[in-house]
């Protein structure tokens, strides 16, 4: 097949989902063309099969707002004409669902071009409901040609806040287990809590700080913050104020998480939502046991007490206990890192899930 592919390419799961899929889909034989303003973060330069196309947007002293959505509905039609797709994948209903929309209906009568969306999180939970967003996030999801969510919850979701008749297939966000692995030694230093991501307020990371100053009162560790985002200076001001400012590493964003995550221990997601938990899924797969919060779809991927923790939002007193537990108790940890790299093999590796996309197409295509 000949795949266009839209996402955000610089920031946030959705866009590493996207990017991986486009990969995979190509080391799987398939042409894939990613339509997106920046080359995508993750993708490998010089990946056979794989096209970069970018999206322009000019400006112009009228346009207090450039219309990106239209210059992205532009460049589809056209990279759809010009390179022969047979589909469009959008990931992140806004605004690349309505620009899909419209490339459809731009080559009306000239060629089919089928689009699916992928739901992936804020889309729906927060930017789709709000009311300048809803009217139009809803019916360029109706009018897909089909709709997926990375978790049973955010279909329920959907559903729910939407009203949306159209089937929602989930499938889950994955991960490259070939690459993504456990480390074979120990590593040496302290024992190390790793958080991931991009920052935002839904993510809470001053609570991985208290949670390292809470662990430290039992048992020496520190903290390494991976990415970048607006909360940076809060959570690099809370680590002075409680002290551990030397124990905690803000690394920024990184290109090659499959080589930072098998040098840590322990993954904390504190997130007041998440609709699956890539970053969980990611450490899983390198035993590193996540203790996360009990929100959205997390509970899908984690099994709380078998292969991690699941606590309430905001608790960083129980949050801090897991670690202790983990980091202490040496046949503890052992289980339940191995559980956890099971689980992402058994349910959640690229092979058992690129496969549901492929089907996926093929149905579409079909329809
Ligand atoms: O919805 C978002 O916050 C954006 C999105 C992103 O681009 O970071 O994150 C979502 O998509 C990820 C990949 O599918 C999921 O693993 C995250 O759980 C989800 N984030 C939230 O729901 C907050």
């Amino acid at each position: 097949m000949r795949i266009g592919i839209t996402c955000y390419p610089t920031y946030g799961g959705s866009g590493i989902v996207a990017t991986e899929l486009g990969m995979e889909l190509a080391a799987r034989g398939h042409e894939v063309h990613f339509i997106t303003y920046a080359n995508p973060i993750r993708l490998d330069p010089g990946t056979p099969r794989v096209f970069y196309h970018e999206v322009e947007v000019s400006n112009y002293p009228l346009f207090q707002y450039p219309p990106y959505d239209l210059a992205l509905a532009s460049r589809m039609a056209e990279i759809a004409e010009w390179q022969n797709l047979d589909l469009l994948h959008v990931h992140y209903a806004i605004p690349h669902s309505a620009s899909a929309y419209m490339a459809r209906a731009m080559l009306h009568g000239k060629r089919r071009l089928p689009y699916v969306t992928t739901l992936h999180g804020t889309d729906i939970t927060l930017v789709g409901i709000d009311r300048s967003y809803f009217p139009i996030t809803k019916f360029s999801i109706e009018q897909s040609d089909g709709v997926t969510s990375i978790s049973e919850y955010l279909r329920r979701e959907t559903v729910e806040v939407f009203g949306v008749a159209n089937e929602i297939r989930v499938m889950y966000n994955f991960v490259n287990c070939d690459l993504y692995r456990m480390a074979k030694e120990p590593h040496e230093g302290p024992p190390r809590l790793l958080h991931i991501s991009n920052f935002r307020p839904v993510k809470r990371i001053t609570d991985c700080v208290r949670v390292l100053a809470l662990a430290r009162r039992q048992v020496e560790c520190e903290l390494w913050m991976a990415g970048d985002g607006p909360d940076r200076g809060e959570a690099e001001r809370l680590a002075f104020e409680l002290g551990v400012h030397e124990q905690v590493k803000f690394l920024g964003k990184q290109n090659h998480i499959e080589r930072l995550i098998p040098q840590t221990d322990v993954l904390l997601l504190p997130s007041r939502l998440e609709s699956f938990g890539l970053a969980a899924l990611e450490a899983m797969a390198c035993g590193v046991v996540p203790v996360a919060t009990r929100v959205g779809g997390v509970p899908e991927l984690i099994t709380h007490g078998l292969d991690g923790f699941l606590e309430d939002v905001g608790d960083v007193e129980a949050q801090a206990r897991r670690v202790v537990e983990l980091l202490t108790g040496g046949e503890l940890k052992t289980r339940m890192r191995w559980a956890a790299r099971d689980t992402a093999e058994a349910r959640f590796c690229t092979s058992k899930i690129i496969p549901q996309y492929e089907k996926y197409y093929q149905e579409v295509l079909g329809r």
